[in-house]
């Protein structure tokens, strides 16, 4: 940035990959991810040029839910390793320039966390008021909420004589952020983290800490019952204040990503506004529009190009703040799988996700995988899936209704969190190249086609693709915080968007469909004197003499001359 002061946030301009260390790479044979192995691989993430790595939980867990089941925070689950191992690992990252973030997983505990057996073994002590409590009869819950992995979102508990709430797993009760002493419990283990050089959080379904006192009952048809009462609650804004000031303000420099379910633009701008508490969100406008709203889990819906233009164009125009971007995480099918075509036009696709998540105003998450174009994975049965929503789901259908497993399989297919948490696939020996072991999850059969090892090999691949924009990313400074404008909102195959600032001004083209598509420059685009920056298929053609678009083509247009970062 020539020779001003940096004072823009450094998250600004960076790009994040998330790493999901369960399934990354093993070096104890013990079939599961651990920090040595991230460590082992940290040449990929150097190579492809990321600026930070955010990790999901390794905090001892009886994994319930994948480590969101926290039974303390202030220790590593063995099987990731120990904390010298952790320090390790943020040493070698910061050596390289790479940045850490953290899971905060603090609207719900694990079950055998020590504040909620002290809060189920005594009624009178102060741990019991940590959680959410309610009187009531065996058989007869407090209101109708459910739990995001079906079934009531309240367990009867035998010892205590009473209900507790939880959003998510029976084993994940949710936390009480109206009691004081809890608060300012969680406001010191996030110091604890800070203190040992973390560079911020990635803040799990942060908008769901604060609920009603009354617990009104829920819409019955919404598909999470219960919704629009916990999600952004009433004191929401005032913890996430109080956590500024008591924790976020003292340590510079941080990012914070708050997990937000069912918020929109408006509730996220009072999260994210300048000043605000967090940097930024990620809301889930786009991955909700395969989820047909009346049928619910069960169902996948049909969805267009121009709704999923809306969806960013909404974000891009109307957020107050900035944006959080991503096309997949640990909870979904892959990215290719649901925005893309995962067959025959897999790597092409794939590219083309690449190039749009990257060219975006914000920033970018790439989820662990997609930058080789991983996809999901063929689920035959039950035995195959561990993740405790797709099990609970299942089971809710099958009681509910008169279908059999195989009538869900489709579904399940494309719902199924298990797709993007499948081991990373490195090379095409056993096992991926992932361990040594019994890996905890299955393979993908396709890891012999799919793996990193190819995918360097081959300087067309995905992976080479990836890190050339992510290399464009820092040499354009327009794209992470250039006005966006979309042309063409209705085509139904091509997306059309331009990012500008100050003179300059770069055009991305993205003809998201199986179909070789006309293009023509609409009126008022105007991009004189363009340089072709990047694109996913040769290019033969100066724009001016473009009259077609090759299916799932991205050209990536800009001002010849690489500005200095
Ligand atoms: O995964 C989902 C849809 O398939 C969501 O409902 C998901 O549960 C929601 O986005 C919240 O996710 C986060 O909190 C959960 C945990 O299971 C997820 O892995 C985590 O990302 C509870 O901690």
């Amino acid at each position: 940035m020539g020779t001003a002061p940096r004072e823009r946030a450094w998250w600004k301009d960076a790009v994040v990959y998330q790493l999901y260390p369960r399934s990354y790479n093993d070096t104890d044979d013990d079939g599961l991810g651990d920090l040595p192995g991230i460590l082992e691989r940290i040449d990929h993430l150097d190579e492809l040029g990321v600026d930070a790595v955010w990790l999901n939980p390794i905090y001892d867990s009886p994994f319930a839910d994948g480590g969101y089941d926290v039974r303390d925070y202030r220790s590593l689950h063995r099987a990731f390793g120990n904390m010298e191992d952790f320090y390790r690992l943020r040493d070698e990252l910061h050596r390289r320039g790479i940045r850490l973030i953290m899971d905060l997983v603090v609207n719900h505990t694990s079950d055998e966390h020590p504040w909620f057996r002290r809060a189920r073994q005594n009624s009178e002590g102060p741990y019991r008021d940590r959680y959410v409590w309610r009187d009531g009869e065996p058989g007869r819950p407090p209101n109708n909420w459910e739990s995001a992995f079906g079934g009531s979102a309240w367990t009867y508990d035998d010892s205590v004589g009473a209900y507790y709430l939880h959003l998510f797993h029976e084993k994940q009760p949710d936390l009480n952020w109206s009691n004081p002493d809890l608060r300012n419990d969680v406001y010191d283990m996030m110091r604890w983290w800070l203190d040992r050089g973390i560079d911020g959080f990635r803040m799990d379904v942060i908008n769901l800490i604060s609920k009603p006192d009354d617990l009104p009952d829920g819409n019955p048809d919404l598909p999470w019952v219960g919704v629009e009462h916990f999600a952004n609650g009433p004191n929401l804004i005032d913890h996430l204040t109080e956590m500024d000031r008591r924790v976020l303000s003292d340590y510079q420099d941080l990012i914070t990503v708050g997990e937000c379910v069912a918020a929109g633009v408006k509730d996220a701008s009072d999260y994210v506004r300048p000043n605000g508490p967090l940097s930024m969100v990620f809301h889930f406008d786009h991955v909700m529009l395969d989820v047909d709203l009346e049928a619910g889990w069960g169902s996948v819906r049909e969805w267009d190009l121009p709704e999923l233009k809306e969806v960013f164009t909404r974000w891009q125009h109307r957020l107050d703040g900035w944006n959080g971007l991503h096309l997949g995480n640990h909870d979904g099918p892959r990215a290719v799988s649901r925005f893309g075509n995962d067959g025959r036009h897999r790597t092409a696709s794939a590219k083309l996700l690449a190039t749009f998540l990257l060219t975006m105003p914000g920033t970018p998450f790439l989820y662990q995988g997609d930058e080789i174009g991983m996809t999901n994975y063929p689920f035959e049965g039950p035995e195959e899936i561990e993740d405790p929503e797709t099990l609970g789901r299942v089971q809710q259908a099958l009681e509910r209704e008169d279908v059999s497993f195989e009538d869900l399989r489709d579904v399940l297919r494309a719902r199924c969190r298990d797709n993007a948490r499948t081991p990373m696939q490195w090379t095409d020996e056993p096992n991926a190249g992932f361990t040594g072991g019994d890996p905890w999850l299955p393979v993908n059969p396709n890891h012999t086609r799919i793996n990193v090892a190819q995918n360097r090999e081959d300087p067309d691949s995905v992976f080479h693709h990836c890190r050339r924009l992510i290399e464009l990313r820092r040499q354009v400074p327009v794209l992470p915080e250039g006005d966006y404008r979309l042309w063409l909102p209705e085509h139904p195959s091509l997306y059309v968007y331009t990012v500008s600032r100050a003179e300059r001004e770069i055009l991305v083209l993205l003809n998201w469909s199986d179909e070789e598509t006309p293009f023509e420059p609409p009126a008022g685009l105007s991009p004189g004197n363009v340089e072709l920056l990047i694109a996913n298929r040769d290019v033969d053609r100066p724009l001016e003499a473009t009259s077609r678009l090759r299916l799932w083509e991205a050209r990536v247009y800009g001002p010849g001359g690489r500005e200095t970062p």
